[in-house]
């Protein structure tokens, strides 16, 4: 147990009481814990269905039913000595149980790590010794891959991590079935409102991901301002399409901003049209949120004729990377509901088009904040402010941005200003509406499709291969991704030569999420290098675009 590690500050920078005032008093932070939402939703409309889990066979919980059951883990955790500010790594499919375990350690004031299903031994390794985590908690099997086996290499690596609980057969684990008990009359020493409620993960630009620490108090503000701009209330039916643990299914307004207006989550298995189009007939889900190849994919299936019935969809949120405005025009026609498009970052700020924006500005614009404070800056490379239209680097700061990543001062040195912005690396235009139009990224990173890869982490694992000189990750433009990976990679010099498959195969053997695998490998005798003599990325980026 280590409370302390609750307390903004504490592990990472935090608002000045200055500005934490001004949230307050503004009415943006307002006193409200996860635990407590859900407690309150489940005495007012106990019997309100909260959750649906439709496959294998398909499983509710009422807001009464997940509140105890909440409760119930939430007691078996705590029995187990998971307690107060420790660290839990959660990495659990789009299922019931992820919604239940997250709920419980919210109401003992425990962090959930948010992996994501694709994380493999590098990720999990890395997420359970940096942030010294107790627990993890996986699925047993997940898309062929077992995590069990996973979780017991990662435990010998990781020697603080006294618990594995498995959603399903647990091995050589606890069964995560086998963790809930009865609460008693002893009340759980949960979470303040001003306290951290979980770490999320950063999409990187770095060797290793960063993990941002995110409070009661300033989520439960964005998830509010989200409902609200999203028309999100007690009759909405979300389907959770991307994956649970990903800020944007989360809280944009996501499972979580719908559980706190009393709506109903459905957790949707796969995000292919095949699955969720039978769902969005039978569960009659009017909302949910894709990353634009999602988005393309169901818009051509539907443009077809789907033979289900698609008419309770009301509003579609795309976002997570820049979606096209041709591919923007078609969203609306093929599914017959509104397109709302969604810029935001784990880090905080998020912005929306709105439902009463021109049918233009939709299309044409990334949106525009969710707060009146929040504050935008666009500057140009010097950090001088440029006129509205120009071009320029996007920092903001408000009441839902943190200050800073979780224990990694040196990087947050570089990522966010002395006065508190928040560097994030995209390069906007602003509107004069207001509306923000992402015109492309000065940060070292690349968005696979909204899905985002620091070249770095992969190019640390190209490097361990023997036969591997150096090597350099880039993005290659690409239709239906937005962008893919290439990785230009130097041979040592006498090593045997490599094909591009064996490179790709290293990669993925050495356990990390798929995606990162580069897409494209390319040998080359010498790196393109800038005046100082730093492999000149930029020239790497503009010979890849010939691919
Ligand atoms: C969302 O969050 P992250 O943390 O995975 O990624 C944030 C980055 C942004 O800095 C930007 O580079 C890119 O993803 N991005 C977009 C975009 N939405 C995100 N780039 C262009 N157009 C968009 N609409 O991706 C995220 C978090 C909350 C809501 C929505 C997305």
């Amino acid at each position: 147990m280590s409370a302390s590690a609750l307390t903004p500050g504490v592990d990472s920078p935090t608002w000045p009481a200055e500005f934490a005032e001004r949230y307050r008093e503004a009415g943006y932070w307002r006193g409200e814990t996860f635990g407590g939402v859900l407690r309150a939703r489940a005495a007012a409309h106990p019997d309100r269905i909260a959750l649906v889990d439709p496959a294998p066979e398909r499983r509710t919980w009422t807001y009464r039913e997940l509140d105890e059951r909440a409760d119930r883990l939430a007691a078996g955790f705590a029995a187990r000595g998971i307690g107060r500010g420790d660290r839990v790594v959660v990495q659990l499919p789009n299922t019931g149980e992820f919604v239940e375990v997250v709920f419980a350690l919210f109401r003992i004031g425990a962090l959930p790590v948010y992996a994501l299903p694709a994380h493999r031994d590098t990720e999990i390794g890395y997420f359970c010794s940096f942030t010294e985590a107790v627990a993890y908690v996986v699925p047993d099997v997940h898309a062929g891959f077992d995590h069990r086996a996973l979780a017991a290499r990662v435990r010998k690596e990781a020697p603080g991590l006294r618990h594995v609980f498995v959603a399903g057969d647990p091995g050589e684990h606890t069964a995560l079935s086998d963790v809930p008990c009865d609460p008693g009359q002893r009340p759980l020493a949960g979470p303040e409102p001003h306290e951290l409620a979980f770490l999320q993960l950063s999409g990187g630009t770095t060797g290793v991901p960063k993990l941002i620490p995110r409070t009661h108090d300033d989520y439960a503000y964005s998830l509010r301002g989200s409902n609200e701009i999203c028309g999100v209330d007690a009759d909405t039916r979300f389907l959770v399409t991307l994956p649970a643990a990903h800020n944007f299914p989360m809280s944009s307004p996501g499972w979580l901003g719908v559980l706190h207006a009393g709506g109903t989550v459905v957790m949707c298995p796969r995000p292919d049209p095949a699955t969720a189009f039978p769902l969005i007939e039978s569960e009659r889900i009017t909302m949910t949120g894709l990353v634009p190849p999602l988005a393309l994919l169901w818009t051509d299936a539907a443009a077809g004729g789907t033979g289900h019935d698609l008419s309770s969809l009301e509003l579609v949120l795309v976002g997570g990377a820049k979606y096209s405005e041709q591919a923007a025009r078609r969203l609306e026609p093929a599914l017959g509901c509104r397109l709302m498009q969604v810029f935001g970052m784990a880090e905080g700020l998020v912005n929306y088009t709105r439902l009463d924006d021109d049918p233009e500005t939709a299309v044409t614009t990334q949106g525009r904040p969710i707060s009146p404070d929040d504050e935008i800056r666009i500057v140009d490379d010097t950090g001088t402010e440029v006129p509205d239209g120009a071009f320029g680097h996007l920092l903001t700061r408000g009441p839902y941005t943190i200050r800073g990543y979780w224990r990694a001062p040196e990087h947050n040195a570089r990522s966010f200003t002395q006065d508190g912005y928040y560097r994030t690396g995209d390069i906007v235009r602003r509107t004069p509406t207001g509306h923000l139009v992402v015109e492309g990224r000065a940060k070292d990173q690349i968005n696979r499709g909204g899905e985002k890869i620091a070249p770095e982490e992969v190019e640390n694992v190209i490097l361990a291969h023997p036969a591997v000189h150096d090597a350099s990750v880039v993005a290659v433009p690409d239709p239906y991704l937005g962008e893919r990976t290439l990785a230009y990679v130097i041979l040592r010099q006498g090593a045997d030569p490599l094909k591009a498959a064996a490179v790709k195969r290293f990669v993925r053997e050495r356990g990390i999420a798929a995606y990162k695998v580069p897409d494209l490998v390319e040998f080359v005798d010498a790196f393109p290098q800038t005046g100082i003599g730093k492999v000149s990325k930029k020239q790497l980026r503009s010979s890849a675009e010939q691919h």
